[in-house]
Order: C-alpha cells, then structure tokens, then sequence
C-alpha cells in the first residue's frame, strides 16, 4: 500500500535540484581564459541554463524515478543534466524572433535579447550538443547503456520528438486543430523529453523489461498532463488561446482529461513499491499545481 506524500516540486525537490545545478555549473565551468566570444557564448548559455525560476521537472523526474528502483539520485545525473540542457536550448530557439518571438522567461528578459539572436542560436546548439557529450562521457563505464541513453534521448529531441512537434505547432491552424492533432503534437513537442527523463532513468537503472513498460506508460502520460495543466495555468477566459486544451474542450472538460491523464499515470505505478511514492507524489502535484 502506498502512503500519500505532500509534494511541492520545490520544497521537496531542492536537495536534487542543487546536485544538477552543482554538476552543470562545474561542468559549464565560468572560465576566465577563454577568448571573448568564447566566453561570452559561454555566459550566454549559462545565463538560461543555471537561471532561478527553471522548475527543474525533468531532471527531478529522472532522480525520482532512479529513487524509486532503489538508486542515488547521483546515479542519474548525467542524464538529469543532459535533459535540461536539451530542455534549456529548446527554451532558448523557441523564444527567438523567427520562433515565438518573446522578450521575457521566468521574468527575465530572454537570452537573445541580452546577448543577441546570433549568440543566442549558437547558445542552444552548444547545449544541444554537450547534452550528447555529457551522457557518451559521463555513462562510458558502460557502453551498451550509454548507446541506448544516446538513441532514446536523440529520438525524444528530434524529427520524431521535439523539433518536430514545434514544426507542427508552427504549421498547424490553431483555430481548426482537433483533439488528435493536438494530442499528438504535444506528445512530441513537450511529452518526448519528459518521458525520456523517466526511461532514461530506468534504462540506467537496469530495470526491468516490465518496469520500463510501466515507467514508460507513466512518463508518457506525464508528459501530456504537463502540457494539459500548462494550459490550464495560462488559461485566461477573456482570451482563451487558440489551440490549447481549455479552448477546445472548455475549462471543465480539461481537468476531467487532466484527472484521466492522472489516473493512468497512478495505474500504471500500481505495484511499485513505496519507493515511487514521490513519483506518483510528482503526477499530483502536476494535476494539482494549477488549482
Ligand atoms: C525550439 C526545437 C524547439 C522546440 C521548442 C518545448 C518547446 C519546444 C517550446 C516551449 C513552448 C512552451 C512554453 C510549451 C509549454 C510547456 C512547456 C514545455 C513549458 C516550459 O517548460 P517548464 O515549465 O519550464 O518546465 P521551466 O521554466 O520550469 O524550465
């Protein structure tokens, strides 16, 4: 039997939180000899990389599910810090003028604008690809894992995962767009990294082909109720946004499928042991945190 765990993502969360910010401010070392625009691509990424206000939900998510299977959070933290950086870099590419075109994140103005659209691009493909560097070097005690992580958290990042989902947001018409659609999308756009995040994790871990089926049901789900409270937090009656959940189902409707979401999420951890406790603690809050 589970017992219910009071979970703020960041109360509870801050122990993790500091072993990623810790690992990839040593690993983006501010470095004095760089030449000058070395180092200021170097500023650049660890502006929004190591910025307050990031959730930090992947990587948390990662560690919790490491925990779960009976494992240090450290284990996984090449891989918490790999997911961000890809989280980071995508943040950074989707503010920029040709993307969404924003000046402000986490209250902040966006990388671009204090550094430039050309600093700015180069910033997130450097985060892109260090993420690939940290997981090849940081997992190379055990190739075939290090293999799989790559493949997996290459399939959740790109044509097939999240730059493809931000291609179809970009291309679709938000005034027509069905539930399907838009379910799919997300699934790609937001959903990919989150589930990898939990995989990923179990993969290091060398779960189960049972558990990984299951973390795998959890995380994927996750990753779409994520998306579905994101929209439910922006929802502003006045001016519902065009393609999102709340504007196509109504505000009502939208939590019964966020509580579904939810339920599966619950469902799918049934026979983990109270080692996951967090873990379904993390879908609550994420159920609840709009509320
Ligand atoms: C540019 C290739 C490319 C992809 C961009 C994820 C994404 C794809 C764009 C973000 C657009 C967006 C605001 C989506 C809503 C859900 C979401 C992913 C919010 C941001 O993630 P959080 O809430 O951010 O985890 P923090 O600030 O906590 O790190």
């Amino acid at each position: 039997m589970s017992v219910v765990v009071d979970f703020s993502l960041e109360q509870m969360s801050r122990a993790r939180v500091s072993l990623l910010t810790t690992f990839l401010d040593r690993y983006f070392e501010d470095r004095k000899e760089m030449l000058p625009h070395h180092r200021r691509l170097q500023e650049s990424l660890r502006y929004s990389l190591l910025q307050e206000g990031s959730k930090r939900f992947r990587p948390v998510l990662a560690m919790l599910t490491a925990e779960a299977l009976g494992h240090a959070s450290e284990r996984v933290l090449p891989l918490a810090a790999a997911v961000e950086c890809i989280h980071t870099y995508s943040l950074i590419h989707d503010d920029l003028p040709a993307m969404d075109d924003d000046d402000m994140r986490r209250g902040k103005p966006t990388n671009h604008k204090v550094y430039g659209e050309a600093t700015a691009i180069l910033a997130g493909d450097a985060l892109l690809t260090e993420a690939f560097q940290i997981i090849a070097d940081q997992c190379s005690w055990e190739p075939a894992i290090a293999i799989r992580l790559v493949s997996e958290v290459a399939r959740a990042a790109g044509l097939h995962g999240m730059v493809g989902g931000q291609a179809i947001d970009m291309g679709s018409k938000k005034e027509s767009i069905t539930l399907d659609e838009l379910r799919i999308m997300h699934r790609m756009k937001t959903g990919a990294l989150i589930r990898v995040s939990g995989v990923g994790a179990a993969i290091y871990c060398r779960a189960s082909e049972e558990k990984l089926a299951q973390i795998s049901v959890f995380a994927d789900n996750l990753g779409l109720a994520f998306q579905v409270s994101d929209d439910l937090l922006d929802y502003d009656p006045e001016k519902p946004e065009p393609g999102s959940y709340p504007a196509l189902l109504g505000v009502e409707k939208t939590r019964e499928f966020l509580n579904e979401l939810t339920n599966t999420c619950l469902a799918a951890l049934r026979d983990w042991p109270a080692s996951a406790d967090p873990l379904r603690a993390i879908a609550r809050y994420n159920r609840d945190r709009e509320l």
